[in-house]
């Protein structure tokens, strides 16, 4: 699905972050939703992280996925260059445990917000991402529909063979 021009970005903050942050990529992919991947640093790249979410919108992409663990700006960086819906994932990282990165990434203030998910919560980010450009791509709400409809029917196959024996 990646030929297509890109209606996600999927931002991490450094390469130890990738583990984690493919999730996203993998749900996504999943959703048929075409995307672009990259690392850019809003302490470490603070120029190249502000050019990223400027041109965003003018490169097409709708929704954008920003993880980082620790002093985690880079969500919250993002958001202050751009309209466009930012996720931030809160990355498990160093001493705190991402309780810091939790803390940096949902407490924004009024006016520039961040849709903030769990604890490396990647993989809902992009459910997130997807119910968000389902409102304008009908293709990609079918694929959340059948996507749960899947993760029911499994549930009950498990409840019949765990529960029933
Ligand atoms: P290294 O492993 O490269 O030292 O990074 C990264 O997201 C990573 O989780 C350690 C952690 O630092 C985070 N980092 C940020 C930002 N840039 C890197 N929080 C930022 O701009 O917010």
């Amino acid at each position: 699905m990646n030929d297509k021009k890109p209606l996600a970005a999927v931002v991490m903050g450094s390469d130890s972050d990738l583990p984690v942050m493919k999730k996203a990529a993998e749900v996504l992919k999943e959703m048929g939703v075409s995307y672009e991947m990259k690392i850019s640093s809003a302490h470490r790249m603070p120029e190249e992280t502000a050019q990223f979410a400027r041109t965003a919108r003018q490169r097409g992409i709708e929704v954008i996925i920003a993880g980082a663990g620790m002093a985690a700006h880079l969500a919250g960086a993002i958001a202050a260059h751009t309209t466009l819906p930012v996720i931030g994932v809160p990355l498990k990282s160093g001493e705190l445990n991402g309780v810091d990165a939790l803390y940096s990434t949902v407490q924004m203030p009024s006016g520039i917000p961040v849709a903030t998910v769990a604890i490396n919560g990647a993989a809902n980010a992009a459910y997130l991402a997807c119910s968000i450009l389902s409102i304008k791509y009908p293709e990609i709400k079918s694929a959340l529909d059948a996507k749960r409809e899947k993760t029911r029917e499994n549930l009950i196959k498990k409840s019949d063979a765990v529960c029933n024996e």
